[in-house]
């Protein structure tokens, strides 16, 4: 089902990608016009192109109605339509995200200084979300290790950890004390590093909605939907284990890990199947894979750990 090869190097798939203006690949000249500056590449609904990655899956997409109207970002309240209705109050220019811990070279880096060193690449993969729904969405994005490269880790970092945006006054679910703010989230060095982790910007060859996590926000596809924390402001390497909204909230429903798992349950309900969105309420249930369909590239990387119990 997925067309992707790990024996290829990053710099063997993108081979056009150093010909090319690499703010071209940002913004379409509709973009450009609208937005004047690069300032304005990265504001929701400019045009945003990718060139097509070969990590991609070729599954049937959900369409972009469905995946910008059903989401969950907390930060705008619970609800599934909430982020929708209220994210638009969020400022995302300018965005910086403050990169620190065990790097030589910490700071705090721009948006537009961190996509002037990138290749934007379309990654189609399936948002696995914990609660068992679904979707399949085109992103734009690039790798996250080249950004961790970026920053030179030193050989004690671990672990990476992502901080999203702590501002009440236009994140009206910060008001309340839904979840533990700010959202944080974590991966382990191997699992940043490899190159199916990427960090989005855009999505539907646009950049992304305010509801979907802009400017910037994480995507594991092996990993249930929680950990691609959104809106990132802050990255830090580390050499302990950090901690996660959601396993703060409840460690024996919601591990580090999080894996995409059909064999180990949430102790509340079953994950060995998912519903699509947008299929409406009687779509048919879809089966679930192990590591969201990723085994072949990822499974190594948890080899002799038990997954039950680090889940
Ligand atoms: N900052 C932040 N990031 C977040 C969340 C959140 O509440 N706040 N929810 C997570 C969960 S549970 C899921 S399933 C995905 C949903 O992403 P989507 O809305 O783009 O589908 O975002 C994740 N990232
Ligand atoms: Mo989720």
């Amino acid at each position: 089902m997925y067309r992707f090869k790990t024996d290829l190097k990053h710099s063997d798939i993108t081979p056009q990608a150093s010909f090319l203006n690499r703010r071209d690949l940002i913004v379409g000249a509709a973009g450009l016009a609208v937005a004047g500056s690069i300032g304005g590449s990265v504001k929701a609904g400019t045009k945003m192109m990718g060139i097509k990655s070969i990590y991609s899956s070729d599954e049937k997409q959900t369409s972009s109605e469905n995946a910008m109207s059903y989401n969950n970002f907390y930060e705008f309240g619970t609800g599934k339509s909430d982020p929708m209705d209220y994210a638009d109050k969020l400022t995302t220019d300018p965005w910086s995200v403050e990169i620190g811990g065990l790097v030589n070279n910490p700071g705090h880096y721009s948006i537009e200084d961190i996509l002037k060193d990138v290749t934007l690449e379309e990654r189609i993969y399936r948002l696995r979300c914990v609660e068992a729904w679904s979707m399949v969405v085109p992103w734009i994005g690039f790798q996250l290790s080249d950004l961790i490269a970026k920053a030179d880790p030193t050989g004690s970092a671990k672990y990476v950890a992502f901080e999203t945006l702590y501002r009440p006054e236009e994140m009206r679910g910060q008001k309340s004390r839904s979840i533990p703010w700010p959202y944080v989230e974590g991966l382990r060095m191997d699992e940043a590093m490899n190159p199916l982790t990427i960090l989005a910007t855009g999505m539907y060859d646009e950049a992304l909605p305010n509801q979907c996590g802009a400017p910037l926000r994480l995507v594991v596809p092996w990993k249930y939907g929680f950990k691609s924390i959104k809106s990132i402001v802050k990255i830090t390497l580390t050499e302990k284990e950090p901690p996660t909204t959601w396993n703060k909230i409840s460690a024996r429903e919601y591990g580090f890990y999080a894996n995409v798992n059909p064999e180990v349950d949430h102790p509340r309900w079953s994950q060995s199947s998912h519903r699509p969105i947008g299929g409406g309420l009687f779509a048919k249930r879809e089966t679930t894979l192990k590591f969201n369909g990723y085994g072949d590239d990822v499974a190594r990387m948890y080899a002799g750990m038990d997954l039950q119990k680090f889940f």
